[in-house]
């Protein structure tokens, strides 16, 4: 049996997800305009707990204030009648034509300070909403030809962009925190900071790199070939795990954006391993809105919609019970003890131990039996197999 979604679970969703008209490429919209006030009263009785939105998916490009605030009066209506929240806020800077050759690293200068305006009125409405996480995911950002980008720029002005919005959240001292989303390509043939480790280099390089984090996506990092959970691994030992994003993506083609655990299962029960257990040897743990970003296939109608956003929850749900039974098995205990897996938390010099006392010690060098070290098997096939048959209910 699945588990009825509560708001207690925190699970959040985009409101361009289930309002996506499902255009693609190739084929008109299959689906009608969802009015969000609509999604926010559907979510509530699904069992969500927060929704997140662009600033276009709500306030259409282009409206004058009156619209704006009317159209804005309507949502927090629905928010007081739910009890939903508004955790998270990120601004559309791709769909219009104005962004095509991107917005922070536009060559067009104009185009630069339009984004950054656009995106700093923004800021104002997700601080106005009491929302914690204010994503930029730089989906224009990026060239199909090597030669269109000054690359060194590119990288100064994003830098510049970032910069400026964290600087201006700390100015008005709005509890916000920025969650850069990396993708590698799609829209653009290259984007840039096309994974989480790139992300986590420019971050460094920030003057208000303090207040700015990550918000990995599953498919945006499968679609490189990479691991998400490897990602989310690195994005909280660098304390910049700030938001995620949950789908599903079945290997390197166009971003599918699938429910999640509708791609590659297994590593979506590694994700909730990490998310709900932490690592083995404890460590920082997300504890933040387990959010949705995932388009309800093109072949669905309204119906599909909303059995496909409940697919996501329960998919979660069963995934994070197997996950506590799998950890939780002594069993598997034993078997993480046998391939050494809390062995790597000890440091490999001693308290006090220098580099010139390590070469000093014959027995890590000169004296080891290198053979007999050698000869150790690692388990690490049982212990994956535990782990796939907790994660298929086979056991506990
Ligand atoms: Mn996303």
């Amino acid at each position: 049996m699945v588990r009825t979604p509560t708001p207690q679970d925190r699970f959040s969703f985009g409101l361009w997800t289930i309002g996506w008209e499902a255009r693609d490429q190739f084929g008109d919209a299959t689906r009608p305009a969802l009015d969000p006030v609509e999604s926010v009263h559907r979510l509530a009785e699904l069992g969500a707990a927060h929704i997140t939105f662009h600033d276009d998916d709500v306030v259409p490009f282009g409206s004058d204030a009156a619209t704006r605030d009317r159209i804005l009066d309507r949502l927090k209506g629905a928010l007081a009648d739910t009890g939903i929240t508004v955790e998270m806020v990120t601004t559309n800077t791709f769909t219009h034509p104005i962004f095509k050759d991107g917005a922070f690293t536009s060559n067009d200068r104009r185009v630069r300070r339009y984004a950054l305006t656009k995106i700093l009125r923004n800021v104002d409405l997700a601080a106005e909403l009491g929302a914690d996480t204010f994503v930029m995911w730089g989906g224009r950002e990026g060239a199909e030809y090597d030669s269109a980008k000054d690359l060194f720029a590119a990288h100064e002005r994003y830098a510049e962009g970032i910069d400026a919005v964290a600087g201006y959240i700390k100015d008005k001292h709005y509890g916000l925190r920025i969650a850069i989303e990396p993708k590698p390509n799609e829209p653009r043939g290259d984007i840039l900071l096309p994974t989480v480790g790139h992300a986590l280099a420019l971050i460094a390089k920030l003057q208000h790199g303090d207040i700015v984090g990550l918000n990995p996506e599953t498919g945006h990092e499968q679609m490189a070939g990479l691991n998400y959970t490897s990602g989310l691994a690195q994005a909280l030992w660098a304390d910049k795990l700030f938001h995620i994003d949950l789908n599903g993506q079945r290997s390197i083609k166009y971003d599918q954006d699938l429910v999640f655990g509708h791609g590659d299962l297994f590593s979506a029960f590694a994700t909730v391993d990490l998310v709900e257990n932490g690592f083995p040897s404890g460590g920082p743990q997300y504890t933040g809105p387990i959010h949705f970003d995932y388009k309800p296939s093109r072949t669905e109608n309204m119906d599909g919609v909303w059995a496909s956003a409940a697919a996501n929850m329960a998919t979660y749900l069963i995934l994070k019970e197997r996950a506590l039974a799998f950890r939780a098995d002594p069993e598997v205990q034993e078997a993480m003890t046998a391939s050494g897996v809390y062995e790597l938390a000890e440091p490999t010099l001693a308290p006090g131990e220098s580099v010139a006392d390590l070469l000093a010690d014959p027995s890590a060098y000169d004296e080891l039996d290198v053979d007999e070290v050698a000869s150790r098997g690692f388990h690490f096939v049982r212990l994956n197999q535990l782990a796939l048959e907790h994660a298929l209910g086979a056991r506990g």
